[in-house]
């Protein structure tokens, strides 16, 4: 006989809740239960899992880190039996590994998926977290485990207007499952970052004419995507210790090491030589070419000076090439994207591009985007605008801490947040890839297998030592902020003005720097030396 349903006046009671089935929340829950013996379930307001991976489904959308470095690396069967086929995983390949990993692990049964949370409030007398949900049943935990993403809350902008627009309109990030067509129809793309430089190029294949809407002129190295032969599958799995380690102990959680050459020690001929060699080899490790890229502006101008002048020499229309190049941070600030054919696109005959920082958007109307001096006629509007990062996701639930206060209210200033795994006035709640961590700096699988396993290795601490709580004290959250701060200012990231990184992106939010910029490395030793120290900066007890 089947179970009756369960009553949305009783809550399920559990040890732990985990908010979101993507990367995090699947091996979150894997160590909780399996390692633990925890009673949890993870809660997705999605039909599937895939987190991020379930939703970005736009045209072109692929993962910009090496298919063999993003995966989970903490299991080596898991490891040698799946097969990546191309040297950057597509969206669709990434959600069938995830969904590989949901099944291979057995996690289908403790994940609750079409709920979405709307509200986790702390009880001060119980100590419990209590959670609501839009299906109406409700939950109790003694832990509360956000596993939303960073790049998880669409930033819609708003343009007056939008409602009238005749045809259709898409953001990126909250792609129809069943596709949209473009064949023979009027599109206009709106943003130039990591998603638009993807989408574009796919977007144009298909589209009888594409306008790109361009307000912040961008950095773009060719990817150099190309199938995986069998060498180098067979290459990455016999060499999985070698990644790992490479992985776990540089800057960016990627499989390769940041180079020790500083830009001038080379002749201007040796230095566009290196360049060149990386431009050609593709992707993410152009950045890595030389050591003080992101430390000094001179070094940081040769890396800008090369890519303007690829841009110049690859688009044939002067004006478009000047306004494609004309880039106003230095390279790398905001997140360096890496592309398949974006430029070449603007060489297509039927791809105009248009320069809001001349000619801004003024409104939307029925017929399509109006700028100050055009009005473009359009069928569908792509809105390639990105995410109210970091922070977005979490304050879209109402979540209360200690006395009934918000985490709005806490994050007033911005993510106050020790570690980016806590926040003070929040007794076992855990932040997985939190603001004030590296994250979003980082190849994220890496930086989630640290968070979820740290979190993990906590939990079982205050088991085994009959301790109740954990929570982040307010100083050593206030020393942190000021630590990813001055982090921060001792690199060139601050200089993008615009980027998400600061929150600038999202009006009205604050100007803070978010991810910790002091590497990776350096992250998880200080992460290891607090929990070494007693979890000092975090208060510990039994309640
Ligand atoms: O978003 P973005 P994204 N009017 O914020 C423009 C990750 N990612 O989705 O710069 C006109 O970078 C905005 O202009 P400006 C990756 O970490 C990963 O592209 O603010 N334009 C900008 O051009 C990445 O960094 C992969 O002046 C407006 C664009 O929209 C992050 O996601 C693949 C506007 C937004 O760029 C976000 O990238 C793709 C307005 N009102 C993305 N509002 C992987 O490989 C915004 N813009 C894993």
């Amino acid at each position: 006989m089947n179970a009756p349903p369960l009553s949305p006046s009783s809550p399920v009671l559990l040890d732990a809740i985990v908010v979101g089935a993507g990367f995090s929340g699947l091996y979150q829950l894997l160590l909780l239960r399996d390692k633990l013996g925890l009673s949890v379930k993870v809660l997705d307001a999605a039909q599937g899992v895939g987190g991020t991976w379930y939703w970005n489904r736009y045209p072109g959308a692929r993962c910009d880190s090496e298919s063999h470095s993003y995966a989970y690396y903490f299991s080596k069967e898991l490891l040698n039996e799946w097969e990546w086929s191309e040297r950057y995983p597509q969206q669709p390949e990434i959600l069938r590994y995830l969904n590989h990993v949901a099944d291979r692990f057995d996690l289908r049964s403790d994940i609750v998926l079409g709920t979405k949370v709307q509200s986790a409030h702390y009880g001060d007398t119980d100590k419990r977290w209590h959670i609501t949900t839009d299906t109406g049943q409700t939950y109790s935990a003694k832990y509360f485990i956000t596993a939303v993403g960073c790049l998880s809350s669409a930033n819609i902008p708003t343009i007056s207007g939008l409602d009238s627009f005749s045809g259709q309109w898409f953001h990126t990030g909250e792609w129809p499952h069943e596709g949209v067509d473009f064949k023979g129809k009027n599109v206009g793309v709106v943003g130039t970052g990591s998603t638009g430089i993807q989408a574009i190029p796919v977007i144009a294949e298909q589209a009888k004419h594409l306008t790109v809407f361009q307000r912040t002129a961008n950095y773009s190295i060719p990817a150099r995507n190309m199938p995986l032969d069998d060498a180098f599958k067979r290459y990455a799995k016999e060499n999985a210790d070698h990644f790992r380690e490479v992985m776990t102990t540089n800057t960016n959680a990627h499989p390769f090491r940041l180079s020790e050459r500083l830009a001038f020690d080379f002749s201007e001929a040796e230095r566009n030589q290196i360049y060149e060699e990386a431009w050609l080899k593709g992707g993410l490790q152009f950045r890595a070419s030389f050591k003080d890229l992101l430390q000094n502006s001179d070094s940081n101008q040769t890396a800008a000076d090369f890519i303007r002048n690829k841009i110049r020499q690859t688009v044939t229309d002067h004006v478009k090439a000047e306004q494609l190049s004309d880039i106003d941070h230095p390279f790398a600030a905001k997140r360096p994207p890496i592309d398949s054919g974006y430029f070449e696109t603007f060489n297509l005959t039927h791809v105009d591009l248009v320069n809001l920082r001349e000619t801004p958007i003024e409104s939307i109307t029925p017929r399509g985007i109006k700028t100050s001096t055009t009005e473009f006629n359009l069928d569908v509007i792509v809105f390639a605008t990105g995410f109210d990062a970091m922070t977005g996701s979490l304050l879209k639930m109402d979540i209360q801490g200690r006395h009934g206060v918000s985490l709005q209210k806490t994050w007033q200033a911005g993510p106050l947040n020790y570690l980016g795994l806590q926040v003070p006035g929040f007794p076992n709640m855990f932040t997985i890839t939190g603001p004030g961590s590296p994250s979003v700096l980082c190849n994220m699988p890496p930086a989630i297998e640290h968070h979820v396993e740290w979190i993990t290795n906590c939990i079982e601490h205050l088991q085994k030592n009959k301790m109740d709580s954990i929570e982040a004290s307010q100083h050593a959250s206030e020393n942190w902020v000021a630590t990813v701060n001055a982090a921060a200012n001792e690199t060139l990231l601050p200089q993008a003005k615009h980027s998400w990184y600061l929150g600038a992106n999202v009006p009205g939010k604050p100007r803070v720097f978010m991810p910790y910029p002091g590497g990776f490395l350096r992250y998880r030793t200080t992460c290891e030396e607090i929990v070494n120290k007693g979890y000092a900066g975090f208060i510990v007890g039994s309640e």
